[in-house]
């Protein structure tokens, strides 16, 4: 038992990153912890995928892959080739969102498995309108407060399991809200790899002072550039935000030509800046015929930059299949258009609920469809000329007409008189767009001008320190050093709050839950979450209540509905539950049967091939119950026939001595019997039949005895004298493997443990 725990790194294989993760233990975000004071990123900016443009993998030829993995989960289907997990060539990320860094450590461990390579932490709500840092590790909600000792711990744990994984990890937050330009100079200090920065978001959906927020991005976006981050747009929020997300396609293409035109005057190069692109629409819409124009339109448009791929939130409500359909056309997308960063999406969005197993699918869901979707290009075209010509210009046009007329009144003006959000399709406008008054919002009337002897707390800062007008030296050597220069000079802060922080946290838990204590969680270590899925045959408000009524009664608390689909109006209504279980499982107390070792489908074909195996097969007795021994038998349904076994196969109600005279008859090697129905211990009797039968013709030693069915164990067929007994559940790879393992005991061959 003890040798099946998982147990949590020691300090001596993790302690400071340098030997690294066991693959087989628990990462201890307690040794992350230690010396944090010490620790420096390794790297700064982005990182791109080893991209291997005509790839072997396995038994395949891949176009748009990218080097393999160390170490990593690959899709279920996996095994059928070899267990091979090939990684598309373009960036996948997941969003993390938890409220607690110390548990979405572990979460981008498992995300990074499964083939996400640029982590994106959401922020804590409210953070953006704080016009300073926060410090120490306070809970969030519906994100994370960005500190630095949690982006310092978060790196830190980050590079250990880019180690293990084998490829680097894009770290990435929010450069937004009225503390931009110190955010961005911690993101660079702490070595973050990626940030949103949009000046137009602050404007607009944050009701940021416009010239603040455009102050602020000129300074943000000069140290990005200084350090090379990703830079990610803000323009897809008005795709999530206006009444009709199809109309604004003109509006999103000047967004982004705003923000890509104002990062090219602060300094930052075309390929680090990633245009947030979402498809307008989804099913029922007809999301192609809209979706691949705008998309198209983009790449014509912006064809310098990165595109960064998002599936459109504002339509995913709680189905999980909804959202993974809208996310695979998405990707059909992708794949059309080349994007360059694939962001993953699940319905936790519309839940707000954080299920990190669904970050997991949702990136496996990416991971599945670009592969599938490998070479497309090569095959099929868009059309150059057509309808869908017309549309993809006919955007563009509107576009420029937009921007035409913003230019004309200036840009604050366009704002204020609601030009941006509204859901017209341009020129046509319906009013309701988004109006923010130029001496107004947050941090109105906070911006002063610099004195002549300003001194700017960081070198690579633009400003009467430029470095360019320095004829000698950095700017910093004034000072002695900045902390870009020197990061010793960094002041790093533990901890403000005495309660509110990770320490706390991690006691709680461990006195609550411990290592012994077996929990589920969805969002917190020891949260104790569980979903129920059920069918009840009742209309909506019916069977919501007593879904809530029988998640009571099974003792679970804090239940709540968290997805309902209408099967019928009156016949019945699928329901999702989550709810608390309110005890843990003791980890000592649990019985783990032995599992049984199976070969490999290879090794058994390939001891079929070297001694050909034959079995004689019946259900026995009065039984017509063919279907159990045929799941076993056929190859269509993964039976040992596939392994190259032949079998003969007697049909049903075969009385016993029947099968053992036909096994004598063709020299067989193994006799299968199954009885399906039993009632007076019928299959019992018929496999101590079959044993007894074999003794008194003294053919016992030459077959191999199997007996099968609903009722039969292992332990019930070897006391009736059989060899082995196969129960519900078994496939025919049990079978194969028992019958070659068998035999090669009976030869006196060695056997694999
Ligand atoms: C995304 N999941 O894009 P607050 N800056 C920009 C943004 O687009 C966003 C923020 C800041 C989506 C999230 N985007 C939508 C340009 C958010 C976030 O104020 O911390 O929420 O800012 O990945």
């Amino acid at each position: 038992m003890k040798e099946e725990r998982l147990e949590r790194q020691t300090p001596a294989t993790q302690g400071g990153g340098r030997v690294g993760l066991d693959p087989s233990r628990k990462i201890d975000v307690r040794e992350i912890l230690k010396d944090l004071e010490h620790y420096r990123p390794r790297r700064h900016g982005w990182t791109w995928r080893k991209k291997v443009p005509d790839n072997r993998v396995g038994p395949f030829r891949y176009r748009e892959t990218s080097e393999s993995l160390k170490r990593s989960v690959p899709l279920p289907a996996a095994k059928y080739f070899g267990g091979i997990d090939p990684q598309p060539d373009c960036v996948i990320t997941t969003e993390i969102a938890s409220g607690r860094f110390e548990d979405d450590i572990r979460r981008m461990r498992m995300a990074a498995w499964h083939g996400a390579d640029h982590i994106m932490v959401i922020r804590t709500t409210g953070q953006s309108h704080i016009d300073g840092l926060l410090e120490g590790t306070p809970e969030g909600v519906g994100g994370i407060p960005i500190t630095r000792k949690q982006l310092r711990a978060t790196r830190k744990a980050l590079d250990l399991i880019e180690d293990e994984v084998g490829r680097p990890i894009n770290f990435h937050s929010y450069v937004s809200g009225v503390a931009g330009p110190e955010i961005a100079v911690l993101f660079a200090e702490e070595g973050v790899n990626g940030a949103h920065q949009d000046p137009q978001y602050n404007v607009l959906y944050r009701n940021v002072n416009m010239e603040r927020s455009f102050v602020d991005a000129a300074v943000a976006k000069r140290i990005m550039a200084e350090f090379g981050l990703l830079q990610i747009d803000g323009a897809h929020n008005a795709n999530a935000t206006a009444l009709q997300a199809w109309k604004v396609m003109p509006e999103l293409l000047v967004q982004h030509a705003i923000n890509c035109a104002f990062s090219r005057m602060v300094g930052m190069k075309p390929e680090n800046i990633a245009l947030s692109s979402v498809p307008p629409t989804a099913p029922p819409a007809p999301a192609m015929s809209y979706d691949l124009p705008y998309a198209v339109c983009l790449r014509w448009l912006f064809s310098d930059y990165k595109i960064r791929a998002q599936q459109n939130t504002r339509y995913i409500e709680s189905d999980m299949r909804e959202a993974t359909v809208t996310h695979t056309l998405n990707l059909l997308l992708t794949r059309l258009t080349s994007a360059d960063v694939q962001s993953t999406i699940t319905p936790d969005e519309g839940r707000n609920v954080p299920w990190h197993y669904n970050n997991l699918a949702a990136v496996d869901t990416a991971k599945q469809t670009l592969l599938a979707l490998d070479g497309l290009k090569d095959m099929v075209e868009i059309k150059k000329e057509g309808p869908f010509r017309e549309a993809v210009r006919d955007l563009a046009e509107r576009a420029v007409l937009f921007l035409e007329e913003i230019k004309e009144q200036g840009y604050f003006e366009a704002v204020a008189s609601g030009m941006f959000v509204d859901s017209g399709f341009y020129p046509v406008r319906n009013g309701d767009g988004i109006r923010r008054d130029p001496n107004g919002g947050i941090g109105y009337g906070t911006i002063v001008e610099r004195d002549k002897d300003y001194f700017a707390p960081v070198c690579h800062h633009f400003g009467y320190q430029d470095p360019a007008r320095l004829k000698d030296g950095r700017p910093c050597d004034a000072i002695g050093g900045c902390t870009f220069c020197d990061p010793g000079k960094i002041v790093y802060i533990d901890e403000l709050d005495p309660e509110d922080n990770v320490e706390k946290r991690l006691e709680k838990v461990a006195k609550e839950v411990g290592d012994d204590l077996i929990k589920p969680e969805v969002q917190w270590a020891g949260d104790g979450y569980i979903t129920l899925t059920m069918f009840i045959p009742e209309a909506e408000r019916v069977a919501e209540y007593a879904a809530l009524e029988i998640a009571k009664r099974l003792g679970l608390e804090n239940a709540e509905v968290i997805h309902k689909g209408i099967a019928h109006p009156a016949e019945g209504t699928v329901v999702e539950v989550k709810a608390v279980v309110p005890f843990g499982i003791e980890r000592d107390s649990l019985k783990i049967p032995e599992k049984p070792s199976v070969l490999s489908a290879e090794e058994i074909r390939e001891d079929i091939r070297k001694r050909p195996m034959k079995v004689v097969c019946a259900t026995v007795g009065e039984d017509e119950h063919s279907v159990g021994m045929r799941e076993i038998i056929d190859i269509k349904h993964g039976g040992i026939e596939g392994f190259g076994i032949k079998a003969v196969y007697l049909g049903t109600s075969v009385p016993v001595e029947k099968v053992v005279n036909a096994a004598i008859e063709e020299d067989a090697d193994a006799i299968l019997i199954s009885t399906i129905i039993s009632h007076a211990d019928i299959h019992r009797k018929n496999m101590e039949r079959l044993a007894r039968l074999c003794e008194e013709k003294g053919v016992r030693d030459r077959f191999i005895l199997v007996g099968g069915g609903t009722q039969v164990t292992n332990d019930l067929a070897v006391q009736a004298g059989l060899d082995a007994g196969f129960g519900r559940g078994t496939k025919g790879i049990d079978v194969a493997s028992f019958l070659v393992k068998k035999r090669r005991e009976r030869l006196g061959l060695e056997n694999p443990s």
